[in-house]
């Protein structure tokens, strides 16, 4: 991450208690979309670290009522949490409102800043290490929408409208062509072609949410591996991070992007397109985990969206990328140059194995939705 000229001395002491130092700061994780900085911090010689992070708000335009969604479905869970005797301070977010008691501070610059609680002998992982892992992270996904379909869905403001509206990602993919500002769509004729087929089948799932054939639900909508903090000692996925985009969506959204990431051989961002497939294996890790919870709420329709969900989520990933790449790559960071490029390019590679898979996939669903 490029490094800021932010003044963290000022930033990071609105989110400090009386006694409190901050002894060290630095730039954490490896999402594409905000700035994550962990700061270290001393008490009476005791120290800890918490997540200070700044919003992406040209991404995020409307970050108060962004907190406010946040604020609102952590306090939510963290109800269930305690009732089941869980840890509150490790199993979901803990926001640390600022010292003026609002759940941000704004810079001189006009950035909005956040902080969180840091879940400390946990880990986020960029590839599935063991396949208990992932079946473990199935399962928190099934259980994350058990528990929040009890959540008030009008309490939530939409973050990002039409996220994940594939034929509206589709228009803007087409307008990025049609436009062409950094003049690259002729480097990449074959991307192009590739996604311009798959117009219709892109909108499967969003047509079903619009007959009414499956149900809106409250849904994480950023489900990739990274997102989810596994416990270093046990193994078990404890916390869902990432709660940004928190909005009414299908239940195929959720878990056809932790397929998408979590269960391709290689890295999102892998060049090596030899070394990219869809893992028949790890999607049957995962579904069995997710299964094993959401088989007692999904309807039928939605069982059978599932895997088309997988497709669609990584084919519209691909085609998010593409555009960024078409566009000056002004929307998700990258670290070299084509950063975007690559990563369209594993996710077709990923559409095109999933479509000549998808009988085996619905297969392994059926199996595990009994
Ligand atoms: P982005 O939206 O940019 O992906 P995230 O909220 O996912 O930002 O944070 C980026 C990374 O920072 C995560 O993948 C995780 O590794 C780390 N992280 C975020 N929140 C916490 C937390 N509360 N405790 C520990 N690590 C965290
Ligand atoms: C972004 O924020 P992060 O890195 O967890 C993006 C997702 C994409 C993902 C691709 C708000 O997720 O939609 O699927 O990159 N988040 C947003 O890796 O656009
Ligand atoms: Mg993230």
């Amino acid at each position: 991450m490029a490094e800021k000229n932010y003044n963290f001395d000022l930033i990071v002491s609105q989110f400090l208690n009386e006694g409190d130092k901050m002894v060290s700061v630095g730039p954490f994780g490896e999402g594409h979309i905000n700035d994550t900085y962990a700061a270290v911090i001393e008490n009476n010689g005791e120290k800890r670290r918490i997540i200070v992070q700044r919003i992406n708000h040209s991404i995020f335009t409307e970050p108060a009522a962004l907190m406010d969604n946040i604020y609102g479905v952590t306090t939510f869970l963290k109800k269930i949490i305690e009732a089941n005797g869980g840890d509150v301070l490790r199993e979901t977010l803990t926001v640390i409102p600022a010292k003026d008691g609002k759940l941000y501070f704004v810079d001189e610059g006009g950035n909005y800043w956040r902080s969180y609680i840091f879940i400390e002998g946990a880990t986020t992982y960029q590839s599935i290490q063991t396949k208990e892992d992932f079946y473990n992270c199935g399962a928190a996904f099934g259980n994350f929408q058990r528990l929040l379909a009890d959540y008030p869905a009008d309490q939530l403001s939409e973050s990002i409208p039409n996220f994940h509206n594939t034929e509206k990602r589709f228009e803007a993919f087409v307008e990025a062509v049609n436009k062409d500002i950094c003049g690259r769509a002729k480097d990449v004729q074959a991307e192009i072609e590739f996604a311009m087929a798959r117009k219709e089948a892109a909108c499967e799932i969003v047509n079903m949410l619009k007959e009414g054939k499956i149900p809106l639900r409250v849904t994480h909508n950023d489900t990739k591996l990274n997102n989810i903090m596994i416990d270093d000692a046990t193994g078990k996925a404890i916390c869902i991070i990432d709660l940004d985009t928190i909005m009414p969506g299908a239940a195929a959204y959720d878990f056809g992007d932790s397929i998408r990431f979590g269960a391709s051989t290689g890295a999102e961002d892998e060049v090596d397109l030899s070394k990219i497939e869809m893992s028949l294996e790890l999607f049957e890790v995962f579904a069995s985990g997710y299964l094993s919870v959401a088989k007692e709420f999904l309807t039928d329709e939605e069982l059978y969206s599932l895997s088309i969900g997988a497709k669609i989520m990584t084919f519209e990933c691909g085609i998010r990328f593409l555009t960024d790449y078409l566009s000056g790559d002004t929307y998700f960071k990258i670290h070299r140059p084509n950063h975007n490029l690559d990563r369209c390019r594993t996710q077709f590679k990923l559409v095109a194995d999933m479509e000549k898979k998808m009988d085996q996939m619905h297969a392994i669903v059926n199996k595990y939705a009994k």
